[in-house]
């Protein structure tokens, strides 16, 4: 029956298995929002990460992690104020937690995906894509667009009565 493997052959194609999902595709009932990015520098250079993820789905998710074919490390970092009172940067153990029904917000001074050693100059108004990876939800790409003219928002992105803090 020639037709009809050649009809199960187009079904499996397009059943795009293990493949990761665009974010607007995806059925988990995750949406980012406002993704960009910031480089400090051009080839070798880290770079930084910012955006709004949505949990809609019924069941809480983690972000455990996140890569980057345009960065040798990526990864989630958080801003914690020292003993001393200092800002710094470290890993997030364990991923990011997204309670059903809730948003995260990665923002300038709070978490945000960490990429390091570029492995190319990245130009203003280019879009670099990231694959987040879920306990919870199947793997998504988020187009992440460099920005590094955009000015930092103050904490609370959805926060209209907060003033805009300079640069
Ligand atoms: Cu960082």
């Amino acid at each position: 029956m020639p037709i009809a493997r050649r009809t199960l052959a187009l079904i499996a194609a397009a059943c795009l298995c293990g493949v990761p999902l665009w974010a607007e595709d995806h059925p988990a009932g995750l949406h980012v929002h406002d993704a960009y990015v910031r480089v400090a520098g051009g080839q070798g250079a880290s770079a930084a990460v910012f955006f709004l993820i949505h949990n809609n789905s019924d069941h809480d998710i983690t972000l455990t992690g996140v890569t980057s074919d345009l960065a040798q490390m990526a990864g989630l970092h958080a801003h914690v104020e020292s003993a001393e009172g200092l800002m710094q940067m470290i890993p997030i153990e364990g991923g990011v937690l997204l309670p059903s029904g809730e948003m995260h917000e990665f923002a300038r001074g709070g978490d945000h995906v960490m990429l390091m050693g570029l492995t190319r100059d990245l130009a203003q108004g280019e879009i670099l894509p990231l694959t987040l990876t879920f306990d919870g939800a199947e793997t998504m790409i988020v187009e992440a667009v460099v920005d590094n003219d955009r000015a930092p928002e103050p904490a609370g992105r959805h926060d209209n009565s907060a003033a805009p803090t300079a640069p």
